[in-house]
């Protein structure tokens, strides 16, 4: 079977492993699932007990979760190296550490101003006190990222890489919560305007917008998340 990756929506980082599987240009087929409404509940459950996208269906069926295991999934299918490099070498460690620091440190930064958005029954000062470490956290992130972003246009080279697409999924963050100011962090600033002009990043935002973008072909269409639910998730 084809691999298929459930991915979520609005904002989700799983934007970015659209992009790749994209790029990838291998068939594949997504599902939609909105977070929001139909993630928090025991029938998505099965799929994810961590009730969290991405998953990904791979071509032989199984359940696979995390970011960075699927990211790793993909890499061993890029054999033409579109989006990364050989294993082994020193560029393909290279990603490996970008893609460890962006999952960790600069994802996690923004757990507490998800959990100040999300919190019900509102709580105002636990609320406001979240909101201050998170945007702490979020800039400090985006200041050690800054430091270490290097000359070249992308952050493994000059071609992108799953680094730059795990990226891409999680830094609009920043603007969503207002956390910090872009401008403030040029270098960033600057790699994530080439790596959002990608054909594969605005076919990913498309997606994600409910569009049917062209794109370039792989994307085989959208499965239904009910039906991935029964065909892959625990039985009940
Ligand atoms: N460690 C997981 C985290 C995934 C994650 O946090 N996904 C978010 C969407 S970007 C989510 O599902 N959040 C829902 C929630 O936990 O409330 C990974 O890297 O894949």
């Amino acid at each position: 079977m084809e691999p298929i990756l459930v991915y979520g929506f609005p904002l989700g980082s799983s934007m970015g492993l659209v992009a790749a599987f994209e790029a990838l240009g291998q068939p594949y087929r997504l599902t939609r699932v909105d977070m929001l409404a139909d993630m928090k509940n025991d029938n998505y459950a099965r799929l994810n007990p961590r009730q969290e996208t991405p998953v990904l269906l791979t071509d032989k069926g199984n359940v696979l979760t995390e970011t960075m295991a699927i990211a790793a999934w993909i890499e061993a299918r890029d054999t033409e190296r579109r989006i990364s490099f050989a294993a082994g070498t020193p560029e393909a460690d290279r990603v490996h550490q970008w893609i460890g620091f962006i999952n960790s440190g600069f994802t996690g930064a923004f757990s507490p101003l998800w959990a100040a958005l999300e919190m019900t029954p509102p709580d105002p000062d636990f609320q406001a006190a979240l909101r201050r470490y998170g945007r702490q956290a979020v800039a400090n992130r985006h200041e050690k990222l800054e430091a270490v972003i290097g000359d070249t246009p992308f952050l493994a080279g000059d071609r992108p890489t799953l680094a730059d697409l795990v990226l891409i999924g999680v830094a609009r963050w920043a603007e969503f919560h207002q956390a910090v100011d872009p401008a403030d962090y040029p270098r960033l600033a600057g790699l994530r305007s080439r790596i959002e002009a990608l054909p594969a990043v605005r076919f990913a935002v498309a997606i994600e917008n409910g569009e049917s973008p062209a794109g370039s072909g792989a994307l085989l269409g959208q499965v239904p998340l009910d039906e991935v639910i029964e065909r892959f998730g625990k039985k009940v």
